[in-house]
């Protein structure tokens, strides 16, 4: 019979095209976005294609380089190849002008990732477009970063059992992956990830649309982010592509408003799947809640669909599962009326109020340390320890909700004495009388959301103080419970992450500090505010 494509785990809920209506609110999404500036012009995007091209010629030398140095035969060396794949907003299509190129260096069999570090980075010194060489062996990802005409490129590198990386192969195919680490396995699943994403919806378009309006409503409500215990990227796409899925022929406005409806009301912790999830040849865990108690504990499940499948969603927690219900019913409501010409797309991409109206208490989670770069990996660590504090917050009676900041606030001090530099590292920095000391915001080499820097730190350090210390703030706002009549007490888990925090490997106590502050709204620092916004003040009267 003639039963429409079933795109995913389900029928579709809708096969209708889109009513003049929906592409005139479609029509005005595209010219919101653009105002938004999430687009890059097409000079810069031929430029990112340019680069790509360069960086297969790289990949290309590389491989012949290493092969010949091994003593491979002629033949051997020719047929090689080696092919360049990209993942990340790039591959999906949604990148916008401060993006970098997440980038996979996909090798044959002969090459190691030890070769990778090795011989990669003097081939890179040699083209005089590579700025910024920063090779990272020992994340989590190992990865090399660098600037390519001024594009931010994040290489990864994997190696497949092939004698040869011909440029026509797709990674598709799960026994490609036999034989792999773990450490191959999680370089080569971000692109097979972003792959199957884009073959599991109808209209690429359409997805690409919706994604893009998502990804700016979620950056704007200070939801994004999975290190903090948001939904990244990835996640974020797996949900536009599911509504896709159920409304094969709408248009992106049509699914940003289904997407909305749908997962607003959707019952966690079923899981959000693209498709049923596969077995497949290697001794490796894919995810089950029936076999594995860590995956009950997951929250708002969303599932990545190549095998081997994994939660996505795994940081989200009791309190940041609450906020992002709470921002899909504001977004619900204001998207019916988007629908219908009642409101403007900009009052959905409004910029969240989490230090001007959110919390009457907030907790500042200070790290500092001596040194920039230092500070980069002690600052990280601290972050992605934030959610555990979250976790024990919410174990608090006293307590209803710990909401943290997605991003954290870095800070340069330039102190005379070590009793300033201890002061700043006590929290010092949240606006207390530190006369001596001047204080501005840093770059740590980190980048915002919208892939911005701050502005570089400014020399002259000798006249502004011989020391130097850089604080991390992060921020984690408390609702109290409406019934509470007991003190709000939160050594416990402020100890537990001072512990915790404590115990990092590389910790040095004269090196790094962590403090935790309680403060009042009106306490907060001035740096957290932006212009024209409105910093909360003591005399407020109680709110019935
Ligand atoms: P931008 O447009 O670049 O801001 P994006 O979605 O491409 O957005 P990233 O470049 O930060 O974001 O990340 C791309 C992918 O790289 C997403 C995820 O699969 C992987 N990734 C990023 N950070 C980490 C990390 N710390 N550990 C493991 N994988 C990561
Ligand atoms: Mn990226
Ligand atoms: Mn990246």
């Amino acid at each position: 019979d003639s039963a429409p494509k079933q795109w995913g785990v389900t029928p579709p809920i809708s096969i209708v095209g889109p009513t003049d209506t929906e592409n005139a609110v479609n029509q005005a999404l595209v010219e919101e976005l653009k105002r938004q500036n999430s687009f890059e012009s097409p000079e810069e995007s031929q430029k990112r294609i340019a680069v790509l091209n360069q960086l297969q010629k790289v990949t290309e030398e590389f491989v012949r380089q290493v092969c010949a140095a091994k003593g491979l035969p002629d033949g051997v060396i020719k047929s090689s190849g080696g092919k360049i794949f990209t993942f990340g907003s790039y591959r999906l299509g949604v990148y916008g002008p401060g993006s970098d190129i997440d980038t996979l260096l996909l090798c044959p069999s002969p090459i190691h990732r030890p070769d990778f570090f090795q011989y990669l980075p003097p081939i890179l010194q040699t083209y005089a477009q590579v700025t910024e060489l920063t090779p990272v062996l020992d994340a989590f990802v190992p990865i090399i970063k660098f600037k390519f005409s001024g594009i931010s490129i994040d290489l990864i590198f994997a190696r497949l059992n092939l004698q040869s990386v011909p440029r026509d192969l797709t990674l598709e195919d799960k026994n490609l992956l036999r034989g792999s680490d773990e450490v191959n396995l999680r370089c080569l699943n971000g692109t097979r990830v972003t792959d199957e994403i884009l073959q599991l919806v109808p209209r690429v378009g359409v997805f690409r649309g919706a994604l893009r309006g998502i990804k700016l409503w979620a950056q704007r409500r200070a939801i994004y982010a999975n290190v903090v215990g948001f939904p990244g990227g990835v996640a974020w796409a797996m949900l536009v592509a599911r509504i896709c899925q159920l409304y094969p022929q709408a248009v992106s406005a049509v699914v940003i408003s289904k997407f909305f409806r749908i997962l607003g009301q959707w019952s966690w912790p079923t899981p959000v799947l693209l498709k049923g999830i596969e077995d497949g040849p290697l001794n490796v865990k894919v995810w089950n809640p029936k076999i594995y108690a860590s995956d009950r504990h997951h929250l708002m499940p969303i599932i990545t669909p190549a095998y081997p499948s994994m939660c996505a969603t795994h940081n989200i927690t009791k309190s940041t599962k609450e906020i992002i219900m709470r921002e899909m019913k504001r977004a619900a409501e204001i998207m019916d009326k988007i629908m219908i010409g009642e409101e403007e797309w900009s009052v959905l991409f409004k910029k969240h109020e989490f230090f001007t109206k959110g919390y009457k208490y907030y907790l500042a989670i200070v790290a500092a340390s001596k040194d920039a770069e230092g500070q980069l990996l002690w600052s990280g660590m601290v972050e992605s320890k934030l959610r555990l504090l979250v976790m024990n917050l919410e174990k608090l009676d006293t307590i209803a909700l710990a909401h943290p900041f997605n991003k954290g606030f870095d800070k340069v001090h330039y102190c005379h004495t070590d009793n300033e530099a201890e002061a700043i590292a006590k929290g010092g920095c949240l606006g207390k009388n530190l006369e001596g000391v001047k204080s501005m915001p840093a770059d740590l080499g980190k980048k915002d959301a919208a892939g911005n820097s701050p502005p570089r730190e400014g020399n002259g350090e000798s006249e502004q103080g011989p020391m130097k210390v850089w604080t991390t703030t992060h921020y984690v706002g408390i609702e109290v419970h409406p019934n509470i009549t007991k003190r709000l007490d939160i050594s416990w888990p402020v100890h537990e992450f001072y512990d915790l925090c404590r115990n990092w490997q590389s910790y040095d106590e004269d090196m790094h500090s962590i403090h935790i502050d309680l403060v009042r709204s009106f306490e907060l620092p001035d740096d957290v505010f932006s212009e024209g916004e409105v910093k909360p003040t003591k005399t407020l009267k109680k709110k019935k």
